[in-house]
């Protein structure tokens, strides 16, 4: 087994004891930090600091220099696999992601093939393994993907989306059409981050980010299902330990029991719940990440404070299962001393809710 300074965020995953509340951050790599800034400007562009294994291991790197974080997060993005299926993909600045030849119909779908992790996506192994050598085992680094729905609107709407009426158009007038579509992206995820464990990613999350806009039967029917496919098929463990996997639905608390239900190991929780009603309704069965809004990250440090304080308490004294994150990514223009007082935060207030 390859030793691992600090295991507390695998240990809380899997329920096991910790001596304090173990935290990272959604979207820790990226623009609010200027080093993030000055980088990506010298690689030209997002998909080049993401092609490089140097680039995206430095990237991944630097929010651990300045905070005391739990787990690293592999620095890529979950537009890979629609990438890497054809689809041609860019980053326009201040547009966000952009296919050139979205999903329009059946052919479309029936021409996508599941891309080969150590070929097309050969790019992000590489960045895994250098990653791996990089941290020197001081934490774990955790791999990721996106849901089938996520990744299907984006390769439907043809990028970001406010409505979402194209893949809401496929889902209720061509179903099979979308179910062929996500079935594709199911087995992509499973051979992709499966591979991802093997190039040395110790914990696995699925973003749902959009799954939240579905109506509850459409949710099961479109999400979930594809995300507990993938649940099953997963490698899960390795070197000797488990590679416990998360799921994160934005806007999902109210299904947590049911995302529960697929064998993850986590659910990911947004800032619209209470973390003590997750807790009761979801009793042992998993453990639970999240859950401070982000813009809450705008406020006073002894603001922050106190909402991590108000946080830990409705989670409790339970000595584990618990892993303190935002309830989605850092918001670009939130200053860095802000984020290092909510990391220092949840490491000192958190000591006393497991003596
Ligand atoms: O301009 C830039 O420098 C690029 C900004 C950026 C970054 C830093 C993008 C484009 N992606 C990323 C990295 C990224 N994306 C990571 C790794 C870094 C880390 O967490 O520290 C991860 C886990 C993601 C995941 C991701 N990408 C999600 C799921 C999580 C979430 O935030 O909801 C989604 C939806 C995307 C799509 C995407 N990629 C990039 C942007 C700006 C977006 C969002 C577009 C939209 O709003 O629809």
């Amino acid at each position: 087994m390859a030793e691992l300074k600090n295991d507390r965020y695998l240990r809380a995953l899997l329920k096991q004891p910790v001596d304090q509340t173990p935290v990272w951050m959604m979207r820790q790599a990226g623009r609010y930090l200027p080093e993030y800034r000055e980088l990506r400007a010298k690689a030209g562009d997002f998909m080049s600091l993401c092609r490089d294994a140097d680039f995206a291991c430095e990237v991944t790197l630097q929010p651990l220099r300045r905070y005391d974080l739990d787990a690293a997060i592999l620095f890529s993005d979950i537009l890979t696999i629609p990438d890497a299926m054809g689809l041609g993909l860019r980053f326009e600045t201040g547009e966000g992601p952009v296919f050139d030849r979205p999903i329009t119909c059946l052919r479309d779908v029936e021409k996508i093939g599941i891309p080969d992790p150590e070929d097309e996506l050969g790019y992000v192994m590489n960045a895994v393994r250098t990653i791996r050598k990089g941290l020197n085992g001081d934490v774990p680094l955790i791999g990721f993907s996106g849901s089938p729905w996520t990744l299907a609107t984006y390769m439907i709407e043809g990028g970001t989306s406010k409505a979402f009426t194209k893949i809401k158009k496929m889902a209720f007038a061509e179903p099979k059409t979308l179910h062929l579509l996500l079935d594709k992206l199911a087995d992509s995820v499973i051979s992709y981050l499966n591979a991802q464990v093997a190039a040395g990613a110790q914990s696995l999350m699925i973003f749902d980010t959009w799954g939240g806009i579905l109506s509850p039967r459409d949710y099961r029917e479109f999400s979930l299902r594809y995300m507990a496919k993938i649940v099953d098929g997963l490698t899960r463990e390795n070197e000797g330990r488990s590679v416990p996997v998360t799921l994160f639905t934005k806007n999902g608390g109210q299904w947590i029991e049911e995302i529960a239900a697929t064998g993850c190991d986590a659910v990911g929780l947004d800032w619209t719940i209470d973390i003590s009603d997750a807790k009761a309704r979801v009793g042992d069965k998993v453990a639970l990440q999240g859950n401070m809004d982000p813009s809450m990250l705008y406020a006073s440090p002894e603001r922050i404070g106190q909402e991590v304080q108000h946080i830990l308490e409705q989670y409790g004294h339970d000595n584990t299962g618990h892993v303190f994150n935002l309830g989605h990514g850092i918001h670009l223009d939130v200053p860095p001393e802000n984020a290092g007082a909510f990391i220092k935060a949840v490491n000192e207030l958190s000591r006393p809710f497991h003596k």
